[in-house]
């Protein structure tokens, strides 16, 4: 969008500031953001993903309760929720967002200010502390009912299901490309049974069902600038109900990626011990007393479910033609994948490591 097609949209909203500056922010695969910069206030624009998100109206329903919750927790416990949580500015008739009858769907929030969010982990205690505000958030919706909220994207992290899509895709190879990725269906075909660990352990009620964030990327936190303090969770599209385990792994996914997350030098990816650790100290320092047996027996296989889950995810949009995620450059998706997969790869080799990890901390913080 244009300079003035922000203006434009962002009018609609109940500002009272005078306009200044409207430029692209962030790195999401999904939505389109901006930051609107005013006077005397800064705001993010988002046009959400129609094709990914079909029904907007249920995950903005979402995340008015969800911020709503929040600010409640978060003022009880004498902190601040302009801070701390996501706060969605109405439009003008008091809406939560504004449909233009074609173009599509915004959606608009204050800006954190003195606080961003890093493509990467640069400082082992920012991780550390991101970890220990994923499981805080985990915990303050600890009381929030699971069936108020949509499911704003069906089977999300239902890595059976993943696995199907893609056994469709390879099937109908609407872009003709699976005979450049015959390796790599090789690999997913191989590892098929850790599909189900996960969705088998909530079958049978071992793993129970909470609300969770489910794109726990570490991107989508806000890092403060003065203290390093992880203060505010962003990208509350997905918050439904899910699996502890899949915000863990898909934070472990992300962060301990020692390359990028599109790396083509696979040489560079592999997951970093020394950031598993933080993040795992972290998390379960907060919320080790409230898991399950069966979820921390799982937590060390949790970041490879994910990263396979995410591999499958780029392999399935790849061989789609690129319908979901952004991409950057031709096979962006297909980098992603093969990222992916060297990951995975890596994490099988330290399983024992993380398993001996997972089992320091949950002696230390766990009873019982
Ligand atoms: C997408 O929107 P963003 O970039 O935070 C995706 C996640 C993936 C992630 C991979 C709604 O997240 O599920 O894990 O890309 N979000 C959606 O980087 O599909
Ligand atoms: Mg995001």
């Amino acid at each position: 969008m244009t300079r003035e097609e922000v203006y434009e949209i962002f009018s609609k909203f109940a500002v009272d500031d005078e306009f200044v500056s409207a430029e692209p922010f962030g790195g999401g695969h999904i939505n389109d953001t901006y930051l609107v910069v005013c006077k005397n206030s800064k705001y993010t624009l988002q046009q959400l993903n129609h094709h990914v998100f079909r029904e907007p109206e249920h995950v903005m329903h979402n995340i008015r309760l969800v911020t709503e919750h929040l600010a409640a927790q978060i003022r009880a416990a004498g902190g601040d929720p302009l801070r701390e949580t996501l706060n969605i500015v109405r439009t003008r008739d008091g809406n939560t967002h504004y449909y233009d009858g074609q173009r599509g769907f915004y959606r608009v929030f204050t800006f954190v200010d003195g606080a961003r969010s890093y493509p990467k982990v640069e400082t082992p205690v920012h991780f550390y502390n991101a970890a220990r505000a994923f499981a805080k958030f985990q915990k303050q919706l600890a009381g929030f009912r699971a069936g108020d909220l949509y499911e704003t994207i069906p089977n999300f992290h239902n890595t059976v299901s993943r696995y199907k899509d893609l056994l469709l895709a390879i099937d109908y190879d609407k872009a003709g490309r699976c005979a450049f990725v015959e390796s790599e269906i090789a690999f997913v075909r191989e590892r098929r049974d850790l599909c189900h660990v996960v969705v088998d352990a909530i079958e049978e009620g071992s793993v129970p069902i909470r609300v969770t964030h489910n794109d726990t990327k570490y991107d989508n936190i806000l890092i403060d600038d003065a203290t390093g303090e992880a203060i505010c969770i962003i990208d509350l599209d997905t918050v439904m109900p899910g699996s502890m385990l899949y915000d863990y792994g898909d934070s472990l996914r992300f962060g301990t990626n020692a390359g990028a997350e599109d790396d083509r030098d696979l040489s560079r990816v592999y997951c970093r011990m020394d950031l598993f650790e933080e993040f795992t100290r972290g998390y379960l320092e907060v919320l080790g007393p409230n898991l399950t047996p069966r979820e921390i027996e799982l937590m060390p296989l949790a970041g490879r479910l994910i990263t396979f889950e995410c591999g499958m995810r780029f392999l399935t949009d790849f061989l789609n033609g690129d319908v979901y995620f952004k991409i950057h450059r031709p096979s962006h998706n297909l980098d992603r994948a093969r990222a992916q997969f060297k990951l995975v790869q890596d994490m099988e080799n330290r399983y024992d490591e993380m398993v001996a990890i997972v089992q320091k901390y949950k002696e230390r913080y766990c009873h019982d």
